[in-house]
């Protein structure tokens, strides 16, 4: 009798802790499988960032209409899934998350939101006036690479020089080294500045400390290509979206 009940009492243990077993495997392949599904879906965003009057928001509308649509300054992003098209041609099956990130001063850190969900970056210059304005592009240009998530992701970024249509704008060829001279002039005040106030952490050092900076020295893939989004020439902004978004992980 009390061998029996002992016994009793042993397969009870044994079924409990198989059950629990059971459970616990259940629950982590729950939480893989639910990682992996957001992970998945949660970085396939496309982020067209720049400054003010670049041609963000054209950018976006004819990418989403395929036509012209008059732009206006805009005070928030616009988002939406696009299906990207060349003369009505799908390049690609599944619509893309593409958001349009204003680029004045005081809402571009808005694209901070974005990032952790960030598949690649598309930064419009203005080719027309961007030695003018060579000082606040490298900023805001600094203030993307040096990002730690985005340079950690090794996140693609597209140098869009557009308004090539413009009798005044320079090629990439040319905008690309002005970029570069002007960021490490950035870079040497950033890090001295950084040093004093010991915030080096938060901030990604752009390049190799003993050279001058050039966009092949980052981790992360960086193409310039020249584009008007006006005259509807910005067929490689596509291709570059198309591309990325396909070879993602
Ligand atoms: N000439 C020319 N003008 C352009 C081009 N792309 C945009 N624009 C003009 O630039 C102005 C600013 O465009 P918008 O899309 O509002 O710029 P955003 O401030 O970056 O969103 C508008 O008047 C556009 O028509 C282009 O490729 N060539
Ligand atoms: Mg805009």
């Amino acid at each position: 009798m009390e061998q029996s009940y002992l016994d009793y009492l042993k397969n009870l243990e044994i079924e409990q802790f198989i059950w629990t077993i059971i459970a616990l495997l259940a629950v982590t392949i729950f939480i893989v499988i639910i990682n992996l599904f957001t992970n998945r879906t949660k970085k396939d965003t496309f982020l067209i960032l720049g400054q003010s009057d670049s041609g963000k928001t054209l950018l976006y509308v004819k990418l989403r209409y395929g036509q012209f649509t008059q732009t206006h300054t805009s005070m928030k992003e616009n988002e939406g899934y696009i299906k990207i098209e060349d003369n009505g041609k799908p390049l690609v099956k599944e619509p893309i998350h593409i958001v349009d990130v204003p680029g004045h001063e005081k809402l571009r850190f808005k694209f901070l939101d974005f990032v952790p969900i960030t598949r690649g970056i598309i930064f419009l210059i203005d080719s027309s006036t961007c030695v003018r304005n060579v000082r606040s592009i490298a900023e805001y240009l600094y203030e993307v690479l040096s990002n730690k998530d985005i340079s950690k992701r090794r996140i693609p970024i597209l140098i869009a020089c557009n308004k090539s249509d413009l009798i005044t704008a320079l090629p990439p060829e040319r905008i690309q080294p002005i970029l570069e001279n002007e960021i490490n002039r950035l870079r040497s005040t950033r890090t001295a500045a950084l040093e004093h106030q010991d915030l080096s952490e938060e901030v990604e050092f752009l390049g190799y400390e003993t050279k001058d900076f050039k966009f092949e020295h980052l981790e992360n893939e960086v193409q310039f290509e020249k584009c008007s989004v006006e005259n509807e020439e910005f067929k490689e902004i596509k291709e570059w979206i198309v591309e990325i978004f396909q070879n993602r992980k």
